[in-house]
């Protein structure tokens, strides 16, 4: 086949990702729980644990009771209020950014973080010495030559894949700025993130160094926990290596395992390439490449349908054969939105519909106080609005009567309406449970009439208020100086088991920002068969139990 056009000469991207991180949370709060299983309940699960719990036998969506029976020592402690996990997130996140010139990080989700670090690995590039590569230093600072450290440019930091034998390709019969050279320093750079996360910050990570976002969080994969990998050119086809590494590497991949490619995706390309009846049959990228007549037209013809963006078959044909232009968003000093959200047993009176909607609009306005505004300036004691969101949202989700058959009960899909924010909700001087009620009497309850439009019976096992379309104050651009950047972030997210007495939490909306339809799923599959039905979203098996704990999980706006 004909070698295809894989850009190997544009970014160096790093992908990191914490290992069983609201566990790590706890461990650097109290040490001792390192030596111990540890386990993080909400509700009635285990959301995750950490390793030493992972080798006596627990996974993440276990049952506590289960957890208490394998290993009866375990530690559990309670994980339900995100604070503590939002908190340590946009301490790391602030505390990588700072060394990434340019500030090009991104959070995905609480627990990885997508770093552009072209512009880093290029100058040291330029500084090697290719007389003498093991005794490189790699800079950190252009402005003050002693800021960096010490490391080997003739090997790889970590692990490769494939595996790279030991001082393969001297810089000088590669060339130094050869992709291999570039990954080479990235990878140097990638193992003093994580020394410095775990030594500074007492967390470790999991590494992954190619040259775009997908590439380098499918090859962070492959070694977990605390480990890296880099995925080792050629990258694109030459003549000893026919394929070149990275079709070779997402070939073996399961379709659905590739970020970008969502739950419905996977299953109309599963559909076409296996037929109807092999819905469990694994279909990988391989087999859909090479499927007869493939190619970004078929493509198109299959996933057109509604919602999908225009041009998808030629993006999923890029995707296929690793090529993923999708850029490592600049770190924005603002969120896009703020979204609360909490899910119940069944929510059918007025009463109950105005007391929720209370507590949510009260965590709503506390939650716009903490991210938007300044508080650093002294003339202005109470704070300064950095932006404004224009639009309020409210959505909701009705439960569907139990199936007929199974007696289960299911929830229907969101719905959503929209109104302009009222402006006193920007009053400072004014208290919030006061500035709460008033907002749902004025604001969302007027909405959640026109969204239910019946007096009662709506049994809504789920409400999301949220504020959007934020518009900047003026002068507030700070991104070009450099300094307040990442004091708030773009993606704000939480992975929670919901349930009315739970804080109401802060929904990730990056399903709705993603490219490719569906988000990128940060989540990995536990070892061991789980029993259940699968999501939708992700296609995961979630044991009954866990369902709502891993709805939450994904917890997109729709
Ligand atoms: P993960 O990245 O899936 O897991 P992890 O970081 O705990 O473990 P690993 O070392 O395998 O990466 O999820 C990140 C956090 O999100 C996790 O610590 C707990 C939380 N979480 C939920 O709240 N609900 C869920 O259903 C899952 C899977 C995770
Ligand atoms: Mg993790």
């Amino acid at each position: 086949m004909a070698s295809y056009p894989v850009r190997n000469d544009s970014r160096i991207v790093l992908h990191l990702d914490y290992d069983c991180f609201y566990a790590s949370v706890f461990e650097v709060e109290q040490p001792i729980l390192k030596t111990l299983p540890l386990a993080v309940q909400q509700k009635q699960i285990v959301v995750t644990c950490n390793y030493e719990a992972r080798r006596r036998g627990l996974h993440k969506l276990q049952l506590i009771r289960d957890a208490k029976r394998i290993c009866p020592d375990v530690v559990i402690v309670l994980g339900e209020d995100l604070t503590k996990f939002r908190n340590a997130s946009k301490d790391l996140y602030l505390f990588v950014k700072d060394f990434v010139w340019g500030g090009r990080v991104e959070k995905l989700g609480f627990d990885e973080l997508s770093l552009d670090v072209t512009e880093m690995i290029d100058y040291n590039v330029g500084v090697l010495n290719p007389h003498d590569l093991p005794s490189s230093f790699f800079h950190l600072d252009r402005t003050d030559p002693t800021v960096g450290f010490a490391y080997d440019a003739a090997r790889f930091e970590g692990q490769t894949d494939p595996p790279s034998p030991e001082g393969c390709g001297s810089a000088s019969s590669l060339g130094l700025s050869s992709l291999e050279v570039r990954l080479r320093i990235a990878s140097h750079l990638a193992g003093y993130l994580r020394a410095q996360l775990e030594h500074v910050k007492g967390y470790t990570a999991t590494g992954g160094i190619s040259t775009s976002k997908l590439l380098a969080k499918l090859v962070g994969n492959l070694h977990k926990p605390n480990s890296q990998t880099t995925l080792l050119p050629p990258y694109e086809a030459t003549e000893n290596n026919s394929q070149g590494n990275v079709i070779q590497f997402l070939d073996a991949h399961e379709i659905r395992k590739i970020p970008g490619i969502g739950s419905r995706l996977a299953q109309k390309l599963k559909d076409h390439v296996a037929g109807d009846d092999a819905t469990d049959d694994k279909v990988t990228v391989k087999d859909v490449r090479l499927f007869p007549g493939m190619g970004p037209v078929l493509l198109e013809k299959i996933l057109r349908g509604p919602g999908a963006p225009r041009g998808i078959g030629m993006r999923m044909w890029n995707i296929l054969h690793g090529v993923d232009s999708a850029e490592v968003l600049e770190a924005r000093d603002l969120p896009t939105q703020i979204s609360i959200e909490d899910s119940y047993g069944r929510l059918d009176s007025l009463d109950s519909v105005r007391r929720e909607l209370a507590i949510l609009a009260k965590s709503l306005i506390r939650r716009m106080r903490t991210d938007l505004l300044d508080k650093t300036d002294p003339t202005t004691p109470l704070g300064r609005w950095l932006a404004h969101p224009r639009t309020l949202r409210l959505s909701t989700r009705p439960r569907l009567p139990p199936d007929s058959d199974t007696g289960r009960t299911y929830s229907a899909s969101r719905i959503s309406r929209s109104t302009p924010l009222p402006p006193f909700v920007f009053a400072l001087d004014e208290n919030i449970d006061g500035l709460a009620e008033r907002l749902v009497q004025e604001a969302v309850l007027p909405v959640f009439r026109k969204l239910h439009p019946d007096k009662a019976g709506w049994a809504l096992s789920l409400m999301n208020i949220a504020v959007t379309n934020l518009v900047e104050s003026a002068g507030d651009q700070k991104q070009s100086s450099g300094r307040d950047i990442g004091k708030m972030f773009r993606q704000q997210e939480s992975r929670a088991v919901p349930g009315s007495r739970t804080p109401p939490v802060l929904v990730d909306p990056r399903g709705a920002a993603n490219d490719l339809l569906d988000a990128w799923d940060a989540w990995e599959e536990t070892d061991e068969p789980l029993p259940g039905r699968m999501c939708p979203r992700c296609e995961a098996r979630i044991p009954d139990f866990a369902w709502q704990a891993h709805e939450m999980y994904h917890s997109s706006v729709d």
